[in-house]
């Protein structure tokens, strides 16, 4: 849903005029210093982009679903880390108190995540619980009133800068499935938490990730997001059917850049006497590359209405994860191949953009566990 289409085109002017004129200028230093500049998270601040989805109560713009995916397309033409840096925020390290926190917990928190004043962070993975997130060992263990949290999380986006983290922790440690699991929010600097070494990572440079460790740590009761036990691994599912339908924008995004650098670098480069844009497989790449990003792009925005419209989107939305990042693996591989040697080469930037762009098939959900939940989700509205 659009709620005002002049208003929401102002934003996507401002975002892609920002993207073009501040950040893809900065792309190269971001990945050898492996760092966002002070000044361009500031930037990013003043432009309203850490509270892009959260509620206009609490400080945020309060984008619907459509407008949000619209906005993640355009960011997504630049290096991803700059979209990381923002994503959390909007996304998995916020919507779970947005969506089943308590008036006091949105209260408190979510007018400084949508000031980027206090950066979230999703804490669900663990070194034993992947993709089989509802095995995961971290316990909550209720003494007086407090929870006694136990346990490591792994590769935790935005860990390094987070001021606040999302944990799912097993709060009945007897309890073997996902109806053991509850949701936490936990302040960084809580006795007992504790932080790994930043991960290095294959692309993403600028965006970090670590292990986020809890030892004893005691978290104050009104901290269980909802306070309601047991509802943690439903809310973290909640959260990824929302994240993976912007991750599919991200990725979208990110493929249109990439084909507009290898439709650039075509009509410049000559072969044989041409452009090589002339040459039909060349072209024949170009081709198949625009079908893709249009047809993920309507996917998206189909699946993000019927959210909008309050429809269960969990099927849509791994469809659009699965097809979206699939899609933008091939665009890679395709701008690099047009680029022919020279897309090899670290100082055309599209390797770079290759590497980065491997992670959008693996995070919030690998492929084969969006497949996984579009065919469960066949067979359940089957049965029904
Ligand atoms: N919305 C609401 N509730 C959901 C849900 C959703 N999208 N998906 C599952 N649930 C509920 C189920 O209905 C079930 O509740 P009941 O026990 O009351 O019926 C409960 O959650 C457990 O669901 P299920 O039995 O399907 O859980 P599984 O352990 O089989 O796992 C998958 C489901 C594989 C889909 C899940 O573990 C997953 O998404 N794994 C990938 C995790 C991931 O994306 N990690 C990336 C890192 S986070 S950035």
């Amino acid at each position: 849903m659009i709620r005002s289409q002049e208003t929401l085109n102002m934003l996507l002017d401002s975002i892609s005029r920002f993207v073009r004129e501040r950040l893809v200028p900065s792309e190269e230093i971001v990945a050898e210093t492996d760092q966002i500049p002070a000044g361009l998270l500031e930037e990013m601040k003043d432009l309203g982009l850490f509270g892009l989805c959260l509620p206009e109560e609490y400080g945020g713009l309060g984008l619907t679903m459509e407008e949000e995916v619209l906005a993640a397309m355009e960011l997504g033409k630049t290096s991803p880390t700059f979209r990381s840096a923002i994503g959390s925020n909007n996304g998995i390290g916020s919507t779970g108190i947005v969506i089943d926190g308590t008036p006091a917990q949105k209260e408190k928190y979510l007018p400084r995540l949508a000031s980027g004043e206090l950066i979230g962070s999703f804490c669900l993975t663990e070194p034993e619980a992947g993709s089989d997130a509802a095995s995961l060992r971290t316990t909550a263990v209720r003494d007086g009133g407090h929870y006694v949290l136990n346990g490591t999380k792994r590769f935790i986006t935005n860990a390094p800068e987070a001021g606040l983290f999302t944990v799912m922790a097993r709060t009945d440690p007897a309890g073997k499935g996902a109806g053991a699991i509850s949701a936490f929010v936990v302040e960084a600097g809580t006795a007992g938490l504790s932080l790994g070494r930043i991960d290095r990572k294959m692309g993403q440079k600028g965006a970090h990730t670590c292990d986020v460790i809890f030892e004893n740590c005691r978290v104050p009761v009104e901290n269980l997001i909802g306070e309601k036990e047991g509802v943690g691994f439903k809310t973290a599912m909640k959260v990824l059917d929302k994240g993976r339908l912007h991750i599919a924008a991200v990725a979208t995004g990110a493929a249109e850049r990439m084909l507009a650098d290898a439709l650039r670098y075509a009509m410049e480069r000559r072969q044989f006497g041409k452009a090589i844009v002339e040459f039909e497989l060349i072209q024949a790449m170009l081709a198949d590359s625009k079908a893709e990003i249009y047809a993920s792009r309507c996917m998206i925005v189909d699946a993000a209405r019927r959210r909008d419209a309050g429809e269960k989107v969990t099927a849509e939305s791994s469809c659009a994860k699965m097809f979206a990042t699939e899609m933008c693996g091939r665009v890679a591989d395709r701008a690099v191949q047009i680029f022919g040697g020279a897309g090899y080469m670290s100082e055309y930037g599209i390797e770079r953009f290759y590497r980065d762009v491997r992670l959008f098939r693996i995070y919030e959900g690998t492929t084969q566990i969006q497949q996984i939940v579009i065919a469960r989700e066949m067979q359940r509205s089957f049965e029904r």
